[in-house]
Order: structure tokens, then C-alpha cells, then sequence
């Protein structure tokens, strides 16, 4: 018997940041496997550079109208997903953030008739312990949650962290985040290390969505004290709303020459190989995508302790742990790393083993298609 293509609708913010590139990455795979990925979101995901036929694009339009006070996206996502739903017979919506795309999927499967789609919903980290933790959002995040077929959560802090803040009662996977470890390696080779540091400088490297919770004030303080120590440089890569307060911080810590402020960028996987170190001490990170990507690039990390890094860095191994408010820590970590040619390069290794071995990305792929699979099989059995 022939077998039916699967056909799995896809929404993330389509922004550089962890959750998209995940979101991205599995439907690209999923595609290369023969299911056909519909991606609903207001702009082209950042890492769908991949053509495929299996690959559709939907753009959410939103309509501005004088009574609305804010566009209504949530709504206009929620009438797209029901669209492209009922038109493409899409058996699955997997959607990333909580909220408002678990919101709109639930939208979006009330208007299908008769019921045949499941919700998965992943968790990634601020939409539960910032976004979804805030009073105005709790109870909707909560009801959510409840209302998806299936849940997972990306470390199994997020989802002691999701029993514990919102009571639910449901099962949640952990599907931990993957790697590309052919594209995240260390031998990649693109990009030089002129290009940001002269012969015998150290380059430390940190890479995010420069938010509060990255704790760009600690990376600056800590650089500021590694650079008393020894001849480095510090390469930012990303951009958001610290930016400007990061410049001021450096100015004032006298290293702004020492520091090159990137901006986003859409090669990290041929920068971060030209790293000495990778500095991440967020002041909670229930993941950290791109440390396990710098893992993969064979560059040993500094990732803060608070949340489920812990799962994914081996502390003394490939990496250290430290605290998001403690530079000084940050500083004295990476200057062992930095002062010992032979550990880097042990933990670089020890980093990229783990990448490859733990968080590869079929292995992780294949852990989401069974949770479709009882999506599907429940859509099968329906008249
Ligand atoms: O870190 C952010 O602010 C962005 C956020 C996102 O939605 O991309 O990242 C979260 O999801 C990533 C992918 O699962 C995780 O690797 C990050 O750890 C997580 N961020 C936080 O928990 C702060």
C-alpha cells in the first residue's frame, strides 16, 4: 500500500534567535525526508535559504484598520493556519513559542471542521520563564499549553520549569535542540582570523539577540578584565536592544577598540570556528543553541549556570559553567582556557564529540517525527 505524504504546517518567529533556526532547520529536514513543510509566519524564516518542492511559504498578512488600536496578528495567523490547513489538508501544526502561536493554533483547529489536525507545541524558554510567566500572560500561556495535542519542551529545566509555573498536568517530551555538525565544524575555514585579530590576540566571541537576559554588561566587564591580562579581541555577533548601552559599557570600560560589534549576521557557522572562547553568561538560558553550536565548531564555552546548559555543556569537560552576574568569574574562566593551549583544544574536541554524539541532527529530527506520528496516526483513523 502506497504510503500517504505526510504534511506538517510549521510556525516560529521567523527572527534570527534559537527558536526559528530550530523551527527552520527541522522543516528543512523534514522536507529532504519526503514531507511536505508549509511554513505560516509574517516574514521567510532567516535559515530558509533551502529551496525544495516540499517547501511552501505562507505569509501572514495582517490589515490595519482605524478601530484597531494594534494590528491583530494573532487573529490573521489563526486564519492562515485554518486556510492553508483545510487547503493543503495538513495533518499537524507544529508550532515554536508558546505564545501567541500555540494561541493561534488553537484558533485555527476550532475553525477546521471535522477536527483532523493536531496542535505540538514546542516551548523554547522566554515564552515560558519571562513572557509566559508574566501575570497578563500566565492564564492564556496555561490554557495554551493545556489545549495542544502534544507538548515537548527543549531541556528538561524547561519542563520542570513549565510543571512548576503553570501546574499543568499534561505530559511534556523533552526534545532537546540540535546541530548541524557538518555545518558547525571546526575545519569550516570561510573566514580568517585577520579579519578580526592580529597574530597572538585571543579571540573571544559571544553571539545572541542582545536582550537583558544575555547579560551584555557581564560579557563587556569580563572582556574589559581578560584584556588587562592579555592581548584580545571580542567579537559580537547580533543585535537588539542593549546594543546601544553595550557600546556606552564598552567606551567606558575602555575597550571599545578591542571590540567588534558585528551586527546579525547570516554566516555565524564560518565565524564561530575563529573563536578561542565562546561567552555566554545569560541570566537564564534553557538551552543555548548556539553554545551547543560553538560546541560543534570545536570552541570550548562559558555559559552561564542558570537553566538547562547544564544538559548540554560538561562542566570542566568542554566548557564551564559560571555566574551570569559574576565577570569576574566570566574572566578568570576564560583566561584558563586562553592561557592553556593544550586544555582549549581538549575541550574544543570534548565539545565537538558531544555535539556529534548527543545532539545530532537526524537523531533529534527523528525524536519529533514520533511524536507526529501518533499525530498522524490519530488523523488517519478519522472519516
Ligand atoms: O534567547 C532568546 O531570547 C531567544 C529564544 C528564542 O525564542 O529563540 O531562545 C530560546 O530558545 C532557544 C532555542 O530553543 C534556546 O536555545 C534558548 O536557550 C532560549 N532562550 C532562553 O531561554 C533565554
Amino acid at each position: 500500500m502506497e504510503t500517504e505524504v505526510r504534511r506538517i504546517g510549521i510556525t516560529c518567529y521567523p527572527t534570527p534567535g534559537g527558536s526559528g533556526i530550530v523551527a527552520t532547520e527541522l522543516g528543512i529536514r523534514l522536507a529532504r525526508k519526503g514531507y511536505e513543510v508549509h511554513f505560516i509566519s509574517h516574514s521567510l524564516p532567516v535559515r530558509l535559504r533551502e529551496f525544495s518542492e516540499n517547501i511552501f511559504f505562507h505569509e501572514v498578512h495582517t490589515e490595519n484598520y482605524p478601530v484597531f488600536q494594534h494590528q491583530p496578528y494573532v487573529l490573521s495567523l489563526a486564519a492562515r493556519m485554518a486556510e492553508v490547513a483545510d487547503f493543503h489538508k495538513l495533518q499537524v501544526l507544529h508550532v515554536h513559542y508558546a505564545l501567541p502561536h500555540a494561541t493561534a493554533a488553537y484558533l485555527a483547529r476550532g475553525m477546521l471542521r471535522p477536527q483532523r489536525i493536531c496542535i505540538v507545541t514546542t516551548l523554547h524558554g522566554t515564552d515560558i520563564t519571562l513572557v509566559g510567566a508574566h501575570p497578563s500572560f500566565h492564564r492564556i500561556t496555561r490554557f495554551s499549553i493545556e489545549k495542544s495535542n502534544r507538548v515537548t519542551a527543549v531541556s528538561r529545566f524547561l519542563r520542570e520549569e513549565t510543571y512548576r509555573l503553570f501546574n499543568v498536568t499534561r505530559d511534556i517530551d523533552v526534545i532537546y535542540n540540535f546541530v548541524d555538525t557538518d555545518q558547525f565544524r571546526p575545519d569550516r575555514g570561510r573566514l580568517s582570523r585577520s579579519h578580526f585579530a592580529a597574530p597572538g590576540e585571543s579571540i573571544v566571541m559571544h553571539a545572541s539577540n542582545f536582550r537583558p537576559v544575555k547579560k551584555l554588561d557581564t560579557v563587556i566587564a569580563a572582556f574589559a578584565r581578560i584584556r588587562k591580562a592579555r592581548a584580545a579581541k571580542l567579537v559580537l555577533v547580533g543585535d537588539g536592544p542593549e546594543r546601544p548601552r553595550a557600546e556606552q559599557w564598552a567606551r567606558e570600560a575602555g575597550v571599545l577598540d578591542d571590540i567588534a560589534f558585528l551586527g546579525n549576521r547570516d554566516c555565524v557557522e564560518d565565524l564561530l570556528p575563529l573563536a578561542d572562547v565562546f561567552v555566554l553568561p545569560s541570566a537564564n538560558e534553557s538551552f543555548g543553541l548556539v553554545a551547543l553550536e560553538a560546541m560543534s565548531s570545536g570552541v570550548p564555552v562559558v555559559v552561564t549556570r542558570v537553566g538547562g546548559t547544564g544538559e548540554v555543556v560538561l562542566d570542566g569537560d568542554c566548557g564551564y559553567l559560571v555566574d551570569p552576574d559574576d565577570p569576574e568569574m566570566v574572566a578568570a574562566r576564560c583566561l584558563d582556557l586562553l592561557g592553556d593551549e593544550e586544555k582549549r583544544r581538549a575541550f574544543g574536541r570534548c565539545g565537538r564529540e558531544r555535539a556529534v554524539k548527543d545532539f545530532h541532527v537526524d537523531r533529534l529530527v527523528e525524536q519529533y517525527e514520533k511524536v507526529y506520528e501518533c499525530a498522524f496516526e490519530a488523523a488517519d483513523r478519522k472519516p
